[in-house]
């Protein structure tokens, strides 16, 4: 597949075959391997099931098809993955959130993929040598990738559902959030004690808690106040950090409340069948969901959130509960008055009975049951049969609802600040989302087997086209504990979208909160601080090409066996090799290295990779990270935010392969506006000879200086010529690893740098 790619140029070849024996089917070539086969298998069409079937190797190697909370290498024999988007705390192997109906598939060192292009909800079964897609109506809109490299078939996906979207370069920094922030107040003393903790924060996140009520658009004047709000929002800038507030999509039923009868009064929001609107209950109490279809949702969504920039214009939006999340089933509120504040379900005790379920209505109870674990599968969301304007029911288009509610946000935004790139967070993702928001991995919790999973949803999300994605670090259901949260942050310090969260009630989990997770943050964060520059040229692969910024070991090393269920570990670009410890009470690591050379972050002392595990030390404030031999990694200095950060020299880490080579590139832009200059840079090092030259086009303008390099295992330098001029820098050398400080290299042009 590929737009550019017409039927003679593609490397994947259709057949289909209709005959009495085998009756019809159709099969997928990549060369000699037939990468998708019906054979043998009935195709089912009817309104409301579709049934494919494809032939798979006994014990494939499959990856991707969720969202769901999975080991990243899926069970072969025995995954259903049920895409139905639901708000459920990401439960072991069970549908949540988002759905993406694509996967990969490695096969003999490479990879290919297929998605299937459908809104409806779907199980997808892998088992008996089998993939079996089994919908519930829409159509079979197969699209095949022909790979061979992994990285290559995400291209070929997000060329086809949208490339990731760009982001500020501060969204790289840390970030902090909890549920049950008591007032502005606290909120301020959390961001002055990291600054006291000397542990960088670049964003200051506050959920629900702020609203009045749990009422979108509005301020609690107690805990609250709009005033106070203002001026956080100022005192964030001056200390050129910044502010994320969350907005759910549920609006309170009741007249009295403007964004509600305005929203009336278009007539935006979704209707039962009787044309009255559909009200379920939410935070706020009885709510109505905006039909983000309807032809004024748009109007009406953007002045609330104009009004909302207006009063306060924050950095980034934050959108939760667009599953749509909803306490009861079916139209709860209709008829209820506005001021009656139901109790949330979960407090009354006993529950009240399940409602008897009107089993000839199908599309409430559809022939097929998709294995979503709840009595219906309107339960817990907007019901099936509640219709959007167009006339289209909730049942065909469920899985929409937050991309929906993704793309008229992003278009918010990009009218509301023209120029300036969007940081929008989304819950509910559908395939193409990565175009409009990033994610989290929603409501984990302070588990070992979660921090452990959180490492396969990152990847899941690569695959997704959604790079820009992390778990809530220490965990958000829960309480952690000092033990857990240190290793977290150790590791969420590599998550692309670096996030402490945490839920109502739980114990404070901010990263100052223990001396040791103090202790492990500043040193992680330091290493992402410095490493900002390659991952934010990393993430501009993303935008160009689809590539993830944190990927698994087997995209890299597909040909390795013992990778392909590696989930354990994962790489930053191709290059930085993270390896948390995942494992209450464990002081050592047991990780993998590929063949190769591999040199130590902080010591830079080399390890030769075998195809085998090292066991490495790793005391409590310790992550290991590796620099693969053959890199150049860019870096600046770390700080309390990418602001500061940006503004330091640089500093190229030359890490040879065995062959005394290396290569690496840097990508920069003003990390904000659309319409930036940029540059790319390349790094090219062999023959004791560094090269660094402009790729062409770039126009931007590097500040900073080239004031260090550091190159990894060469005979010891003596003496530097830079443009053949000996240079005036210090030289250290130390087992292997030398030095060069004091540089005075511009970025900007070629330049020539020979160690002798
Ligand atoms: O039902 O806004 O996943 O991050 O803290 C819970 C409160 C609603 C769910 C989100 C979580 C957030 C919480 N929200």
């Amino acid at each position: 597949m590929g737009s550019g790619v017409g039927e003679s140029a593609s490397n994947l070849r259709f057949s289909y075959f209709h005959d009495q024996s085998a009756g019809f089917g159709f099969e997928v070539h990549r060369g000699n391997d037939v990468i998708f086969d019906t054979t043998g298998h009935p195709l089912i069409f009817e309104d409301q099931y579709i049934e494919v079937t494809s032939n798979l190797p006994a014990n494939a190697n499959i990856y991707g098809i969720g969202e769901t909370p999975d080991y990243f290498r899926r069970d072969p024999n025995n995954s259903t993955k049920t895409l139905w988007n639901r708000d459920a705390a990401d439960p072991f192997r069970e549908n949540v959130y988002g759905s993406h109906s694509v996967y990969m598939e490695l096969r003999q060192g490479k990879f290919h993929g297929a998605y299937l292009h459908n809104s409806h909800g779907m199980d997808i079964a892998l088992a008996n040598s089998t993939i079996q897609y089994r919908v519930l109506g829409g159509t079979a809109d197969f699209y095949f990738f022909a790979g061979p490299s992994a990285l290559a078939v995400i291209d070929q996906y997000t060329e086809l559902v949208g490339r990731p979207n760009r982001i500020p370069y501060w969204s790289l920094g840390f970030h902090n959030c909890r549920y049950g922030y008591k007032s502005v107040y606290e909120v301020n003393e959390v961001v002055a004690n990291y600054s006291k903790a000397n542990i960088p924060l670049e964003v200051a996140w506050t959920d629900i808690d702020y609203m009045d009520k749990t009422r979108d658009f509005t301020f609690d004047p107690v805990n609250f106040p709009l005033e106070e709000m203002q001026k956080q929002l100022q005192s964030l800038h001056s200390n050129n950090q910044r502010m994320v507030l969350m907005t759910d999509p549920a609006i309170q039923h009741n007249a009295s409340y403007a964004p509600y009868s305005r929203g009336h009064d278009l007539d935006v929001f979704i209707k039962n069948e009787d044309g009255s609107e559909f009200v379920g209950q939410v935070w706020p109490g009885y709510t109505v969901f905006p039909d983000w279809f309807s032809p004024n949702v748009d109007r009406w969504w953007h002045r609330e959130l104009g009004e909302f920039f207006d009063k306060l214009p924050m950095d980034g939006m934050w959108i939760d509960m667009n599953e749509a999340s909803s306490f009861c089933t079916g139209s709860c509120g209709t008829g209820k008055p506005a001021d009656e504040i139901p109790a949330y379900p979960w407090t009354v005790d006993p529950p009240p009975p399940h409602r008897n379920i009107n089993t000839t209505n199908l599309f409430l109870v559809p022939p097929y049951a998709i294995h979503n674990p709840l009595t219906e599968i309107s339960d817990k969301t907007i019901e099936t049969t509640a219709v959007h304007s167009n006339g289209i029911i909730e049942y065909h288009v469920h899985n929409l609802y937050g991309y929906m509610e993704s793309r008229t946000t992003r278009d918010f935004l990009l009218q509301y600040r023209p120029n300036v790139r969007p940081f929008l967070l989304s819950r509910s993702t559908f395939a193409g989302s990565g175009a409009l928001v990033n994610h989290w991995t929603g409501d984990n919790a302070a588990t070992w087997e979660d921090l452990h999973i959180s490492i396969a949803s990152v990847l899941d999300f690569g695959i997704f086209g959604i790079p820009m994605v992390g778990a809530d670090i220490c965990g958000f259901n829960g309480n952690t504990t000092e033990e857990l949260c240190a290793r977290w942050i150790e590791l969420g310090a590599f998550y692309p979208f670096s996030r402490d969260h945490n839920a109502i009630d739980m114990i404070p989990q901010e990263l100052y909160q223990w001396d040791i997770v103090a202790e492990a943050s500043r040193r992680a964060l330091a290493v992402r601080y410095r490493l900002l520059p390659y991952f934010y040229t990393m993430y501009q692969h993303s935008v160009e090409m689809g590539w993830p910024v944190a990927r698994p070991l087997v995209f890299k090393f597909p040909e390795v066996l013992a990778v392909v269920d590696n989930d354990r570990q994962m790489l930053i670009g191709d290059d930085i090799l993270v390896s948390p410890v995942l494992v209450k009470g464990a002081t050592t690591v047991d990780a993998f290295f590929p063949r190769g050379r591999w040199y130590d972050w902080y010591s830079y002392k080399e390890i030769v990779g075998t195809n085998a595990n090292v066991t490495l030390d790793a005391p409590l404030e310790h992550i290991n990270v590796h620099i693969r031999g053959g890199a150049i990694i860019p870096l600046q200095q770390s700080a309390m935010t990418t602001v500061a950060s940006r503004k330091s020299d640089y500093t190229l880490l030359i890490a040879t392969d065995s062959h005394g080579a290396a290569c690496g590139e840097l990508y920069i832009d003003d990390g904000e506006t659309f319409d930036s200059a940029h540059k790319w840079v390349q790094f090219d090092y062999a023959d004791q000879t560094l090269h660094v030259d402009q790729r062409s086009g770039g126009t931007f303008v590097i500040e900073q200086k080239l004031s260090q390099i550091v190159v990894l295992g060469v005979p010891d330098v003596e003496m530097v010529f830079v443009n053949g001029v000996p240079t005036k820098g210090d030289i250290s050398t130390n087992n292997g690893s030398t030095v060069i400080c004091n540089l005075d290299i511009s970025l900007n042009n070629s330049t020539l740098v020979r160690f002798l």
